[in-house]
């Protein structure tokens, strides 16, 4: 059995910290790496040793797989933990990895590239008689390839990159007479991101759910799943809110995909955390859409409600540890919600707001996590991704679990960047979201509503006299400190509070 004694995370922002704080739980030392941005970010501090690794575009820092090891072997580090996004799905760097004695905590090469490449993955699904969504198994070659494919699955259909994910390379053919020129475009926007100019065909499953189910194999060929979760309100393609149990299933669907998800993972002999998505249409069909082999941004819900560690079982799985817990033991307390706050802003077409943050009061008390980084005085790299924060509540169930979140964004202040915060209130606040009745159509669906209110409260004359005075206080530095609330604070408190509370 491998003793892990020093982890290094090749990671940034709040992810590594979250990494690093089981670490330092488990009395395991951590290793961070950072970029010439990231010289005052906060997993730089968190952790017991530091390496600057290069300049800050990703491309040249936390993408540089061989200057990692390169800091991994002289820091001593026994593994490396990759954290989401950056080097987390790359085989090639998980391959490195195990050819210089570190232990890449998460699947094997092998694994990464057959789920990578998502016909690969429609194969090995079919194979393990998981349902997958109709369409080809290999790619298209050929413009009447497409055609005929086509014309035997029936349009509505997408065209994918197989080397895709995420939205890119994806088109939506709905007429027969755009088939060409969408499969031409879909296959060079294919090349251009991924170098792979491989697209398959699926039928089209209109306004779906997006639910996923959480996995964890061990080395001895033990799989579990821990649930789902529904994370179907995004916005091109960018997930905003995550809760679980999804208000979608029932005790029957869960059962089937949650055997479904485990098979999945069986058929890889899957190593550690993974994720299988699914696409439920709105007669409660399930077709599996990609597995992610990696630790996701929505894992703390799932964390909350089974009262695991997933980053701790990772480690253990990493470790060589048989799984401790049975599918039978495991079970649903109540209800999570993760809000995903970014900064940036919403009424200007959702665009990035880096700098300075001025102030953060962030939300505390009874049922509330908060996994951020950013701090007071911090300044947000324009480089990197624009969440800064993730905001996850816990209740007994759905409807106390909204109530919490609107609290808990009620007590969330940031000054200094635009954020997403009052955006998360508004959508707490429409029918759909709270009825629970809603698909991947949610945010499109309600635009007006979510943008219009916000562009009012924003507009509203005494808002912004109460923002300018809030603002004046804050520069005389005697407001909106941590430690205690002021009366102008309060005002403004009350002002939006007796205009967006109601009782649920
Ligand atoms: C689909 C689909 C409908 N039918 N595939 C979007 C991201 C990529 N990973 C898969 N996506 C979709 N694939 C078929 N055959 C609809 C989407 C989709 C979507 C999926 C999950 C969550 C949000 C979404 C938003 C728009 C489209």
């Amino acid at each position: 059995m491998l003793k892990i004694t020093k982890i290094l995370v090749a990671n940034r922002g709040e992810i590594a910290i979250r990494i690093m704080r089981t670490c330092r739980e488990m009395g395991i030392a951590t290793v961070a790496v950072f970029s010439d941005a990231d010289r005052t970010s906060m997993h730089v501090r968190y952790a017991d040793e530091a390496y600057h690794i290069g300049p800050s575009a990703s491309s040249e820092s936390y993408l540089n797989a061989d200057k990692i090891i390169e800091v991994a072997k002289k820091s001593k580090a026994d593994a490396i933990h990759p954290g989401y996004g950056f080097l987390s799905e790359n085989a090639s760097f998980s391959r490195k990895c195990a050819e210089n004695g570190i232990k890449f905590i998460g699947p094997s090469p092998e694994v990464i590239n057959q789920m990578g490449d998502k016909i690969q993955a429609r194969l090995t699904m079919i194979a393990a008689g998981v349902p997958v969504v109709p369409g080809t198994t290999e790619s298209v070659k050929t413009e009447k390839d497409a055609l005929d494919t086509i014309r035997q699955i029936g349009l509505p259909v997408m065209v994918k990159a197989s080397a895709g994910g995420g939205g890119k390379g994806m088109r939506l053919i709905t007429e027969e007479k755009d088939i060409v020129s969408l499969v031409r475009s879909a296959r060079s926007e294919a090349k251009s991101s991924f170098g792979n100019d491989s697209v398959y065909i699926e039928k089209y499953i209109s306004s779906p759910h997006h639910i996923e189910f959480q996995v964890l194999g061990d080395q001895h060929g033990n799989t579990i799943h821990l649930f789902e979760r529904e994370c179907s309100v995004q916005r091109r393609h960018q997930k905003l809110i995550e809760e679980t149990p999804s208000p979608l299933m029932t005790p029957e669907l869960r059962e089937k995909m949650g055997k479904y998800a485990v098979d999945a993972a069986r058929a890889v002999n899957y190593e550690g955390a993974g994720t299988i998505e699914f696409l439920v249409d709105n007669d409660l069909n399930f077709y599996f859409l990609e597995m992610n082999t990696r630790l996701q941004v929505e894992h703390p819900i799932t964390e909350r409600i089974t009262g695991i560690d997933l980053v701790k079982q990772q480690i253990l799985i990493a470790e060589g540890h048989p799984l401790k817990m049975k599918q039978k033991d495991l079970r649903q307390t109540g209800h999570a919600i993760e809000c995903r706050i970014y900064a940036e802003d919403t009424d200007n077409n959702f665009m990035p707001s880096p700098g300075k943050i001025h102030n953060i009061t962030q939300p505390l008390g009874l049922g509330v996590r908060t996994d951020g980084y950013v701090y007071e005085g911090y300044e947000i790299p324009i480089y990197y991704d624009s969440m800064i924060s993730k905001l996850i509540v816990w209740a007994e169930n759905r409807t106390e679990a909204i109530k919490r979140m609107k609290r808990a964004l009620y007590e969330y202040k940031i000054t200094g960047v635009k954020t997403s915060i009052k955006f998360l209130e508004r959508i707490m606040d429409t029918d759909d979201f709270r009825s629970g009745n809603y698909d991947t159509n949610f945010i499109e669906k309600n635009k007006t509503e979510l943008l219009a209110i916000s562009k009012r409260t924003h507009e509203s004359e005494d808002m912004i006299i109460i923002a300018a005075y809030i603002e004046h206080l804050d520069q005389l530095n005697i407001a909106h400190t941590s430690k205690g609330m002021y009366p102008a604070q309060n005002r403004w408190k009350k002002y939006t509070y007796q205009k967006n509370f109601e009782r649920l």
